[in-house]
């Protein structure tokens, strides 16, 4: 059996997650559930980063302990992953005790090989990205330094810390970017790599002063200090998976794992994520998957800048979590920043999820029913339809195997246009034993269904018990493997809408 670990970005609780966040969770939802499909093991966690400044000052500023406001964002965002569907095997907290003790134990690690020293610190920081930013990699305005995301002024922060020996991996680093396939699109390690040959790479500072930012993990060999959040934060990928806890679970999931995440966070992914783990002797991740931006008036969607969609807003305008995790899917892109309209969501949902899926659904359910009782025995599979099924199946997966979750659902929309196409051509309702019309369309469907369940898992279900098939593994059925098939409704399965917002 092969084992499939995937995670997602653990996402600071300071707010409710928004469409961005619900951008890269779904997508690695639908890899989570691709996998599953095709027999794999799975385990596919995502969860919270609690601790640091940008927490701490949020807490501050309602009047309540972090740990209360982390503790009530863990519900909330366990809600919103619920409402959308999402098939998490673990949801990590980076307060959860066996997290803390791994981040100690690491931390020490680096101490006891002399990577880590104390010295004083000075640079411009950004809470909300809680990183330092180097000049060329800040803005100015009017003088300033400003922080290139979220467009607001930074800080200057100078103090004693500790920092860690980041230059030591300069050649690790090079090497492993230039090398091996680890970053996809490959692209991005390029950006990466030609960032270090320009800059080299710097210590950086792993630690802050207790008296400054105390809502941390404590530095376990200087009280005085805490872990800084991003050291603490990455760490999660190998404790969530029993790292220096469960020997067994560690060695099983992490040579498998896959790591999604925004380009936002490359840097703290590759440079920083790949050199911590040199030091602590593990291997790189097997594959990094970086998507690029939801935007929306040219700016990247998010709270600073005030332009954020709700994922309530969206599950209520497309009907129900299905709707959005297709459209997000269908527009998901790794290169290249997409604009988010009413305009484009909607053309999406109706033209795809209404016209051409729903339709055909509920045409061939109501002819099945109405011409044959709904009991439409195995015939041969027409031959050309047939083969557009085989296919489509072969292109989604080789496309599913490649993370290209888009490309896969437009094989599978095209698919579903040919069968309605087919029925336009061979007019079953004219026929006295559209048999074979129908048994072709229903294998055709049931595939369709097949492919998109990991992105529609709830129409999938309604489509499977409507027409009486099973959601199985699709490398494992053959066309004309549903010897009878029992339709017992003709499901509408998405509303079309009509208003322009
Ligand atoms: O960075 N478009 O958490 P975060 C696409 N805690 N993706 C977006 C997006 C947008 N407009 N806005 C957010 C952190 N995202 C750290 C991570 S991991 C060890 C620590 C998604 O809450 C995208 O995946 O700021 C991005 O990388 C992530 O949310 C940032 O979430």
């Amino acid at each position: 059996m092969r084992i499939f670990y995937i995670t997602t970005p653990i996402y600071y609780p300071n707010a409710p997650p928004h469409i961005g966040h619900a951008y890269t969770t779904i997508y690695a939802d639908v890899l989570a559930r691709y996998h599953r499909l095709i027999g794999d093991d799975v385990f596919f966690m995502t969860g919270n980063d609690e601790h640091g400044l940008k927490l701490q000052r949020v807490a501050e500023k309602k009047g309540v302990h972090p740990k209360e406001l982390v503790d009530e964002m863990a519900e909330v965002y366990k809600k919103y992953w619920s409402l959308l569907d999402i098939s998490y095997d673990h949801f990590i907290r980076t307060t959860d005790p066996y997290h803390e003790k791994v981040v100690k134990e690491a931390i020490n690690k680096l101490y006891k090989k002399g990577l880590m020293y104390k010295a004083s610190y000075s640079g411009w920081y950004c809470v909300d990205c809680e990183k330092f930013y180097s000049p060329g990699e800040y803005i100015e305005k009017e003088g300033k330094p400003y922080c290139p995301i979220h467009n607001k002024p930074l800080e200057l922060l100078e103090e004693e810390t500790y920092y860690f020996k980041l230059s030591e991996f300069e050649d690790y680093m090079k090497d492993v970017l230039a090398n091996k396939d680890i970053v996809y699109p490959k692209s991005y390690a390029t950006e990466i790599l030609h960032k270090i040959e320009k800059e080299g790479l710097r210590d950086v500072s792993i630690a802050r002063p207790k008296e400054r930012v105390w809502w941390g993990i404590e530095v376990p060999f200087d009280k005085n200090y805490t872990v800084y959040v991003w050291f603490d934060a990455l760490l999660n990928y190998v404790s969530g998976i029993g790292y220096l806890e469960d020997e067994e679970k560690f060695k099983k999931y992490w040579p498998n794992v896959h790591h999604v995440i925004g380009k936002d966070i490359l840097w703290f992914h590759t440079a920083i994520w790949f050199s911590v783990l040199k030091a602590l002797e593990i291997e790189p991740p097997k594959k990094l998957l970086v998507h690029a931006f939801l935007i929306n008036r040219g700016l990247k969607i998010g709270k600073s800048a005030g332009n954020v969609i709700a994922i309530e807003d969206l599950i209520e305008r497309y009907q129900d979590s299905d709707g959005v995790r297709y459209i997000l899917m269908r527009i998901f892109n790794m290169s290249k920043d997409v604009d988010v309209t009413t305009e484009l969501f909607d053309s999406i949902y109706n033209s795809e999820l209404a016209d051409t899926l729903g339709n055909l659904v509920r045409r061939v359910g109501v002819l099945a029913k109405k011409k044959l009782g709904g009991k439409i025995y195995k015939r041969e599979v027409e031959r050309e339809l047939g083969a557009r099924v085989e296919e489509a199946l072969e292109k989604y997966i080789k496309y599913m195997n490649e993370f290209d979750v888009s490309l896969a659902i437009n094989i599978v929309m095209d698919l579903l246009r040919e069968a309605n196409a087919y029925i336009n051509k061979t007019r079953p309702w004219e026929k006295t034993d559209p048999g074979k019309e129908l048994y072709s369309l229903l294998e055709t469907i049931r595939y369709a269904s097949i492919m998109l369940y990991p992105v529609i898992p709830k129409a999938v279900h309604k489509i499977s018990e409507a027409f009486g098939f099973k959601i199985v593994n699709p490398l494992e059925t053959q066309l004309g493997g549903v010897e009878r098939y029992n339709v017992v409704n003709a499901p509408i399965l998405f509303r079309k809408i009509q208003s322009k917002q």
